[in-house]
């Protein structure tokens, strides 16, 4: 395995509206993140994903871009982007932006051309057809945020575009070699200003199957999810190897991709050796329990889920290459709400599942507020709704006959604005994050759960983090927490989630080996006794060291022990 700068890294994913107000006007902004690297750096942050701050309509939260080679001013200027960039690398800290090129902005100077003219050059940047007869749209497809995903071209009646999200995010049309450059173009733009690499968002989209047809229909709207189209979708791999080998690889910068619904055979050539990408998230345990008709049709995932999800995940990939490992992110609610049962939910649980994740084979990405155990909102009405996601599943619940009051907890566990609310900093107003008024409500447990509290707790989630980043970078153990591999340890046992990371080879002369490394974590409210695989010396836990004896280990409720 070539050794590369970005395997032994720890990143961390910012939100940047949610995350820092430096001006007061209630939206974070990049000179409020300049302000808090030092704190990055302190918990031991290598590498920082910023989601979108190019200039937006913001229909998608920024996921909508009118303009890549600019900054949008509600988060800054490009001169504070280029700041960012100096002073994180001042720390050791790389920069990754989001590239969102599945579609762009409506309100984008191309999409603008292509609806003055769809026969010109920027209308073959899209996918527009001429209007069927009965005006039923060209296929069938749902976007991912409902409804139809064509709409009528804004000035030509007979026309419509397609946008697998919303309306405001016309597809471009990857086919035409002169949208693929534009591409390739900014990502070099990009990377010469000293980015570290990217994050790809909904890439899988933006292969479509060369003719397109409509699918069996699968909710009670006639619509197909795009699932099914996307199954069709064959050599998507053309265009990210040519993306790969006229962007990334020229820079040697670290790539990301949000990949759903690949297909196995594929990992090597996304993640392997020379793949596509440096890595892609493992989203095995978010899609658990996920259903075509919607959020509130899905199935929890429990303990148990969890586990066997990242022990399936670890073993489609094994050593090909290296997974990006979440427990959340901008897009799913927060993890520790998500996957320990709320009557359990406490302080150890939250480090007990940071062990759990953290020390996987693969790049460990923190959620911006997932190192304090942020937790999801409550929310109690329509109008408290901000994504645009969220907004469609409410009414797809109603839709589907539940009361309010259901639909409410269907999106107070599933909508992604729980992950959108201000990073809670203190127990000041609006948790510190604003001196204004927050654009999105922040939630109310910031007295109890924030920065400032955590900081001056040893014992809290953010220090408990602060250690498995360290144990994580130990020179002693890197090598078998990177380049080891994984091994599920008694994965029969039920809401034990347990594996060894074996110790490697090392290249150096002498050949020895690096340490192997128990990771047990005893996902449950009762005690539980494990045989030991060995000897092993006590490393970390989220409480005072288990019992051993005779050669198994006590573990209390919701107790972590690396070994
Ligand atoms: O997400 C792609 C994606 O598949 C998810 O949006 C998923 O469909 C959605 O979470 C279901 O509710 C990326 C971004 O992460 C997301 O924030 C954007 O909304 C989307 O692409 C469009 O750019
Ligand atoms: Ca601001």
């Amino acid at each position: 395995m070539k050794r590369k700068w970005w395997h032994n890294k720890v990143a961390y994913q910012i939100y940047p509206k949610s995350f820092c107000d430096s001006n007061g006007d209630g939206i974070g902004d990049i000179r409020g993140i300049i302000s808090k690297l030092d704190y990055l750096k302190d918990l031991g942050i290598d590498i920082l994903w910023l989601s979108p701050v190019y200039p937006s309509p913001l229909a998608d939260e920024g996921y909508d871009i009118s303009d890549y080679y600019s900054i949008d001013p509600r988060f800054g200027t490009l001169a504070d982007m280029d700041e960012l960039i100096a002073e994180a690398k001042k720390r050791g800290i790389s920069i990754l932006m989001d590239l969102v090129v599945n579609h762009c902005s409506d309100e984008h100077e191309w999409f603008r051309k292509a609806c003055a003219d769809p026969d010109g050059k920027y209308g073959h940047y899209f996918y527009i057809r001429k209007k069927t007869p009965d005006g039923t749209p060209p296929t069938n497809w749902r976007s991912y945020f409902g409804g139809s995903c064509w709409d009528e071209l804004p000035g030509n009646p007979d026309r419509v575009y397609l946008h697998v999200f919303h309306k405001k995010q016309p597809d471009l049309n990857w086919e035409n070699p002169e949208v693929r450059e534009e591409v390739y173009k900014n990502i070099n733009w990009w990377l010469e200003r000293g980015l570290g690499g990217f994050r790809i968002d909904a890439i899988i989209n933006i292969k479509k199957p060369l003719t397109f047809k409509s699918y069996e229909t699968d909710r009670g709207d006639g619509y197909s999810s795009i699932d099914n189209m996307l199954a069709d979708a064959r050599g998507i791999g053309v265009f990210l190897s040519e993306m790969q080998e006229k962007t990334f690889s020229k820079y040697d910068a670290f790539s990301v991709g949000e990949v759903f619904n690949e297909k196995p055979e594929e990992i090597p050539l996304f993640i392997g050796e020379g793949g596509y990408f440096s890595s892609m998230f493992d989203f095995e345990e978010n899609i658990f329990g996920a259903s075509r008709k919607g959020w509130y049709d899905r199935k929890p995932c429990l303990p148990e889920n969890y586990k066997q999800c990242v022990f399936h995940a670890q073993a489609r990939v094994g050593n090909t290459g290296f997974l990006s490992n979440i427990i959340e992110n901008h897009d799913e609610p927060r993890g520790v709400s998500r996957y320990i049962p709320k009557d359990e939910l406490s302080d150890a649980g939250k480090k007990a599942l940071a062990a759990a994740f953290f020390l996987l084979r693969g790049i460990p990405f923190i959620y911006q507020g997932q190192e304090i155990g942020m937790e999801n909102k409550t929310i109690r009405s329509f109008d408290e709704l901000d994504d645009c996601g969220s907004i469609s599943e409410y009414k797809s619940a109603l839709e589907a006959g539940l009361s309010v009051e259901e639909t409410l907890k269907v999106l107070s566990a599933y909508s992604r604005d729980n992950a959108r609310t201000p990073m809670q900093w203190s127990a000041e107003k609006h948790a510190g994050f604003t001196e204004g008024t927050p654009w999105l409500a922040e939630n109310e447990n910031y007295r109890s759960i924030n920065v400032e509290k955590n900081l001056a707790d040893p014992d809290s989630v953010w220090y408990f983090y602060r250690s498995l980043i360290r144990l994580r970078k130990d020179p002693a153990l890197a090598d078998t927490f990177v380049y080891g591999d994984l091994v599920p340890y008694l994965p029969e046992v039920k809401n034990l989630m347990a594996y060894i990371r074996k110790g490697i080879t090392s290249d150096s002369a002498e050949g020895e080996k690096t340490p192997d490394i128990l990771v047990a974590v005893n996902m449950q409210t009762e005690e539980r006794e494990m045989p030991m695989p060995g000897e092993g010396t006590l490393l970390l836990s989220n409480m005072p060291a288990p019992e051993k004896a005779a050669g198994s280990l006590t573990l209390a409720p919701w107790q972590a022990a690396v070994y």
